[in-house]
Order: C-alpha cells, then structure tokens, then sequence
C-alpha cells in the first residue's frame, strides 16, 4: 500500500540523516471500537501478526520497518504501566479510534484518551477516528469533538486531526491516512496537489461498465493496459461486494507500481489507476466531482466520456 510506503520512504531519510530507522504507530482506543478491522483494513495482507499474551490485548503488526501497536484500554491491569512504557511512548505516531456510534461510552473514552496522551511523546501527531460512520446512530463529526472536548487538541502545538470513517465501508478511513502519511512524512518530493490518472473505468450501480478511459504515454502502454485490466476486475468485484452500500471506498495496489482508487455512490462505481506514490485524498475530491457533474446525463439516458470530464474538469491529472 503506498501510505506505508511513504511511510518508510521518510524512514529511510531519517535513517540517511542519521535518526532511527522504524516507525512506531500506536494504534489505541476501547474494546470494540474496530482497531483490528481498521489495521487489516490498511494492511491488507502483506504484514506479520504477533500476539502477546500479556493479559491485555495488544495486537503486534510489522510491515518491513513499521510497527504497529495495537492497544486495547479501558481495563485495568495492574501489568498495563510497564507494557506502555515498552509499547507506546516510543510511538512516533498515535491513531485514537472511537466507536461513533458507542454514544454510552464516549466519556470513557474521552478519560482514557486524555490519560494515555500525558504517556506520549509530545511531539507526536495525532490521528482522532471516529469510526463505524456507516452506522446510523453514529455521532456527527461535531458532536464527537465537543463529547470528548477535542477543540483543545486543535490548538494544541503537535499536528492532530479528527476524520469521521468506517473501517467497514472504507469510508474517510484513506483521506484520513494520507493526512497521517502526510504529516508523518513531510517528504517534500510526494505531489499534495495533482496526481498522476493513468487509467479510469466507471460502472452504473449493477456493476455495468459505462466508460473507461487510458490516458498515460505510449511508451509505458503495455504496462498501463496490464494495470488498467486488473483495475477493471478489481473495480467489478468491488461493485458486486458493495452493492448495498451508497457510500463506498478502497485502495489497491496493482502491479507494484500503480494504486486503483474506487469509490461509490448510489448510482456509480468508478475505479481511477494512479502511480503508487501519489496522494489518495486528492482522487477522493476528483472523484465526487466527476460524480456530481456526469450525474444528471446518466440519468437522461446520455453516453458518458470520462475522458472528457476528467481532461476538462483535471487537465493536470490526466498525464499525456
Ligand atoms: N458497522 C461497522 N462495524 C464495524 C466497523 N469497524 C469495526 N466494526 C465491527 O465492530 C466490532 C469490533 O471491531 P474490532 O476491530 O474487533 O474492534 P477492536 O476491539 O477495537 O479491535 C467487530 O464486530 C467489527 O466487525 C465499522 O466501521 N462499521
Ligand atoms: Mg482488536
């Protein structure tokens, strides 16, 4: 996946300016609030799981030079103090997550946040998800900042941001990473504005391919029309697997190379092939615009050229 990529891309320049080469994440929250669900949601399937039986559940996930510390709170072990120092205040960066939708437990979650934050370095950014959005009793982004006072946190000195998401729909779960990457990196040679669109495909809601389009230059054809055909069935099982959901989002990596964005509303699946490298939040904003505006023509019953819209609406994405 490319945020951990650019995660241990910005490792190995700390390594060459001579700071410690492995990234410590924290991953904290209550029992039930899909810590796990986002990691192997992130992760997918490329990492090394260890789990130590410590009498807490603290989930140990590697991949290459990060770890992830998974960290359930809340109970109250006697054993939790000396784990945490081991575990936690090494962290370099923290992901909290909330359970949105847990309303009954949002001041326990707010002691337990304020309690761990006093045990992390302080210079370490902040990553607030309030997860399960998918849910309909699920707090509003506001309402989950003034239940665990968070306004303080966003004039505080170390980088924090709050994304509402769900980690079973993918929804907001990617932009907000990217943040995380963004933040953690500082890497000054990843693009934050335009991306690289290679290849794009858009069904209809039943998994009926509409348009596709390959931009890209010819000398890389070959490869961008291998990528582009795995993108399509990608695309295809994504619009299947999601069909009940009017809200949906994933990031795949294809060939090593390239990334395939899909999202979906109520009435399009479009999956975009960009490089690797290239900031996923960005194709999240190109995405509903090319939804909004292709919008009222599909539903007339007119062709769509997503070559046109997106050469009209993102001329600097599209690559030629
Ligand atoms: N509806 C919904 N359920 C979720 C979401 N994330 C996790 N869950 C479910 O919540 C339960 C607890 O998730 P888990 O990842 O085990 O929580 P953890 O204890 O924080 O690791 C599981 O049944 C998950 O399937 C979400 O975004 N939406
Ligand atoms: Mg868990």
């Amino acid at each position: 996946m490319s945020f951990l990529r650019r995660l241990i891309s910005a490792d190995r320049k700390k390594a060459q300016e001579g700071e410690q080469a492995k990234q410590h994440v924290a991953i904290i929250g209550l029992d039930a609030a899909g810590k796990t669900t986002i990691m192997k949601r992130i992760l997918r399937s490329e990492y090394t799981l260890s789990k130590p039986t410590f009498g807490v559940n603290i989930e140990v996930y590697r991949y290459r030079t990060l770890e992830f510390v998974v960290w359930d709170l809340g109970g109250h072990a006697p054993i939790r103090k000396t784990l945490w120092k081991k575990f936690v205040t090494k962290a370099s960066v923290i992901v909290f997550v909330v359970d949105a939708a847990d309303q009954k437990r949002f001041h326990l979650a707010k002691e337990v946040f304020y309690e761990s934050l006093a045990n992390t370095d302080p210079n370490a950014p902040i990553l607030f998800l309030a997860n399960k959005s998918d849910k309909e009793e699920a707090a509003s982004t506001l309402e989950v900042m003034e239940a665990l006072e968070l306004h303080k946190m966003t004039r505080g000195e170390r980088p924090f941001n709050l994304f509402r998401c769900s980690a079973l729909t993918g929804e907001g779960l990617f932009t907000a990473w990217d943040w995380l990457v963004d933040v953690v990196s500082k890497d000054s040679s990843i693009p934050t504005w335009h991306v690289k669109i290679y290849a794009a495909a858009i069904f209809d809601a039943n998994a009926k391919e509409l348009d596709h389009a390959i931009f890209g230059n010819p000398t890389q054809q070959a490869k961008i029309a291998n990528a582009y055909r795995e993108s399509i069935k990608e695309t295809e099982r994504f619009a299947k697997q999601m069909r009940d959901y009017n809200e949906a989002v994933t990031v795949l990596e294809i060939m090593n190379d390239f990334q395939l964005v899909i999202t979906k509303n109520k009435l399009f699946v479009m999956g975009i092939l960009i490089d690797v490298n290239d900031p996923v939040s960005r194709v999240l904003t190109i995405s509903s615009r090319i939804f909004e505006s292709i919008e009222m023509d599909y539903l007339k019953g007119h062709q769509i050229s997503l070559e046109k819209v997106i050469s009209n609406y993102f001329p600097l994405d599209a690559i030629s």
